[in-house]
């Protein structure tokens, strides 16, 4: 059977994320769909650290690090000046945390969709701010501790839903959206070459588990990621010149089957996993909708 990801390696070995990192995976990912003719931005998160210390660098392709906020302007700029010196065949791309792109950048982000350039923006989706320490970002879900919403004896753990920015490009008439996970990884690939394969603006969300910050065993984030799929969690869908499509699970999961491997859900009550039950069930059915329209 032919395979369906690309053999080559972009990413080398020696880079300095933690065992089990889903945010590793998911660069590898893109970056064997992506090919060596192809140059990146990173704004301030876990990612702009994994490479390792310049001169060291476990990427094969050219990376411009950027301010936190700054990574869709970066690649905006990117992508003019190669047209502007005939470069069109390099694809450019950001990878970007869920804060850099959910809160502080995302204004940037939205302007950059409306400006209409040929990149690729790439949200890698932890669920927090994990490189400063793990504080809540719009990304984080309801339920979660954080450093930023501890539990403790006043169980402050995030009240608020999570923002979906993938939704949210949608909304925007993005002409690709797409959200993946590594535990998915033919799909993802895929995802990606269709990507690569539109000329404008393109915007992928890699759910990333994160053991440290989630706290389970890092010998399960493909597992996780996978329950998070199957669970209706973190769906798994695509919008390609606004025809939207869903993916279905084969197999299904609980939520508290997802839930349960994680140590930051670990103070959870019944009554409050069944909320977590009733928006999950009420979003898919919602994306549903999406799909039959
Ligand atoms: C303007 C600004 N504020 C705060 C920081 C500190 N900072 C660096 S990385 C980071 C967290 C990034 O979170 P996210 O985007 O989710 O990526 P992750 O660390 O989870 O990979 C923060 C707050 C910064 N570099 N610049
Ligand atoms: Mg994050």
């Amino acid at each position: 059977m032919p395979l369906s990801i690309p053999r080559e390696e972009y990413m080398l070995p020696g880079h300095t994320a933690c065992a089990g990192c889903g945010a590793a995976l998911s660069m590898r990912y893109v970056l064997k769909g992506m090919g060596p003719k192809s140059a990146l931005a990173i704004p301030a998160c876990c990612w702009s650290i994994i490479p390792g210390e310049f001169p060291y660098t476990a990427l094969k392709i050219p990376m411009l690090q950027t301010p936190f906020a700054a990574a869709a302007a970066a690649i905006s700029g990117l992508r003019e000046g190669l047209d502007a010196q005939g470069k069109e065949d390099y694809n450019v791309l950001a990878f970007a945390g869920d804060g850099g792109t959910a809160d502080i950048g995302l204004q940037g982000l939205s302007a950059a969709m409306e400006r209409g350039h040929n990149v690729l923006y790439v949200m890698y989706d932890n669920e927090a701010y994990m490189n400063t320490g793990i504080q809540r970002s719009g990304s984080t879900p309801f339920g979660a501790w954080t450093t930023t919403t501890p539990v403790g004896l006043k169980r402050n753990y995030k009240r608020e839903n999570k923002k979906f920015v993938a939704d949210l490009m949608i909304a925007q008439n993005v002409p690709y959206v797409a959200t993946a996970t590594i535990a998915y990884p033919e799909d993802l690939s895929r995802k990606v070459a269709v990507a690569k394969s539109i000329k404008g603006p393109k915007f992928i969300q890699i759910l990333s588990p994160c053991p440290p910050g989630w706290f389970f065993n890092s010998a399960d984030t493909v597992k996780i990621s996978r329950l998070a799929v199957e669970s209706k969690v973190f769906p798994l869908y695509e919008s390609k010149n606004g025809k939207f499509a869903l993916y279905k699970p084969a197999k299904t999961a609980s939520i508290s089957d997802y839930l349960s491997l994680q140590g930051r859900f670990g103070h959870l009550r019944e009554e409050e996993v069944r909320l977590i039950e009733e928006a999950v069930e009420k979003r898919w059915s919602s994306l549903l909708e999406k799909e039959q329209n």
